[in-house]
């Protein structure tokens, strides 16, 4: 189904999984390192520029934000793992906030997985392939700010993550991107919209 993506806006933001709503439609959660891209990601598919808050210094998002796409899809902006420049004490909450939500979210169908194309495959992205894998919910993987690097990086780069996501199942597709410069946004969009069938 054809989706209105310039339509989304923010909904709420949540700080804790108590504040959690039922809802009866889907969720897509963007999950990555900090500062991989994933606010600017989802600014990219709202075609809008501060939709969802970003920043050069990681640990930006440090809530779960939704957006509300249409009334039985969202996108969620998940904080980051990782390096980040908040103390021990709140990392360790944002880290059982994304765990929490991930594991108890029902209505979540998908994941967005977004890493640095300079710098994949942490050992925090593979937890999140194999959650999925678990969950039987449904991933991509963005291999973002690809106009860091040179065409020939791009693709050598990314037959390499192919080969090794490869192994560990075949059904997860890989797209080299740029939120920046949105490169791969319609190859994302499309998906999104098959995922929302
Ligand atoms: N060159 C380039 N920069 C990007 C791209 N995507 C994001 N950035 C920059 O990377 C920085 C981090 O982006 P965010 O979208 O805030 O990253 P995040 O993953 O949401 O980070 P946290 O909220 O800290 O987890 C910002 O300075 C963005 O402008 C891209 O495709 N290319
Ligand atoms: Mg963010």
């Amino acid at each position: 189904m054809k989706i209105k993506f310039d339509s989304t806006f923010f909904l709420k933001s949540v700080s804790d999984i108590s504040q959690l709503d039922i809802f009866n439609g889907i969720e897509v959660a963007f999950v990555g390192a900090t500062n991989s891209g994933k606010s600017t990601t989802i600014n990219c598919i709202a075609n809008k520029r501060k939709i969802s808050r970003t920043s050069k210094i990681p640990g930006r998002t440090q809530l779960i934000n939704f957006f509300e796409v249409t009334n039985n899809f969202r996108l969620v902006d998940l904080p980051g793992y990782g390096f980040s420049k908040v103390s021990k004490l709140i990392k360790r909450k944002i880290e059982i906030l994304i765990f929490n939500y991930l594991n108890s979210r029902k209505c979540l169908i998908g994941l967005v997985l977004i890493m640095d194309i300079r710098n994949p495959l942490k050992s925090s992205d593979l937890k999140m392939i194999l959650f999925a894998i678990k969950k039987n919910i449904k991933i991509l993987i963005l291999l973002n700010k690809s106009d860091k690097v040179s065409i020939s990086f791009q693709k050598k780069q990314c037959l390499i993550i192919k080969n090794y996501i490869f192994s560990i199942s075949k059904f997860i597709k890989i797209y080299i991107f740029s939120s920046l410069k949105k490169n791969g946004i319609d190859n994302l969009k499309k998906e999104l919209e098959k995922w929302n069938k």
